[in-house]
């Protein structure tokens, strides 16, 4: 197995570097930033032709988009034994792409930096604030009556979902209103394999 992961942890990479040490995989890093124009060249757009990261080469299969990566790693590499991060069952699976689309389609538009929906709030008023709310709540009830959101333990749609609300985002949420959520992101960074990366990639 030869797999590289492109892109700096200070993007959406951090995600995909999490769910290789979930998995305990080994890898080549290459940290480009998101604004290294080395993106934009011929070698990388033939890696992934949006010129955008996280990226990953896995024995010559390229593959875009944080969340589908983890889901693709997940499945090839995550998918055996108890605390499998891939569920084992074709609903379970389906669960895990709905959370995954889920949290790209209806939370990390909204959860963007501070910086980026101070541009966005012009445009959009408040809408922005109650879609937060809307999908916030939606996770909290879900979280209320379950721990995991898959299956009875952490899968991949669990780091998908938490990915999105990572702390430097969650930070600047309304997160005490929802303590669901709250508990469940602290038990998601709380893993060895989440405090490890962030440590690894603290600088
Ligand atoms: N939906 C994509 C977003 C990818 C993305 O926007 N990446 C940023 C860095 S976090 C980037 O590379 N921006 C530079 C560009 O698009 O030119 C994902 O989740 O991977």
């Amino acid at each position: 197995m030869a797999l590289t992961i492109y892109g700096s942890h200070r993007s959406r990479t951090m995600r995909v570097l999490w769910l290789a040490a979930e998995l305990g995989l080994e890898y080549t890093h290459v940290p480009l930033a998101f604004d290294d124009p080395l993106l934009k060249e011929p070698e990388f757009l033939r890696v992934n032709p949006a010129g955008s990261i996280p990226a990953i080469l896995d024995d010559g299969y390229a593959l875009a988009e944080s969340l589908a990566i983890n889901l693709y790693l997940a499945k090839k590499y995550g998918s055996k034994g108890r605390a499998a991060l891939y569920p084992s069952t074709l609903e379970g699976e389906a669960e895990a792409w709905r959370w995954s689309l889920w949290a790209q389609g209806h939370l990390e538009p909204w959860v963007q930096r501070d910086a980026l929906l101070k541009d966005l709030r012009a445009a959009i008023g408040d809408h922005g604030r109650a879609a937060i709310a809307k999908a916030l709540s939606q996770l909290d009830e879900t979280l209320a009556r379950r721990a995991w959101l898959v299956g009875e333990h952490f899968s991949v749609a669990d780091l998908n979902v938490a990915a999105v609300l990572s702390p430097s985002r969650a930070e600047r949420l309304p997160l005490a209103s929802y303590s669901h959520v709250k508990d469940w992101l602290a038990r998601c960074y709380g893993r060895p394999a989440s405090l490890a990366t962030r440590e690894r990639f603290k600088n």
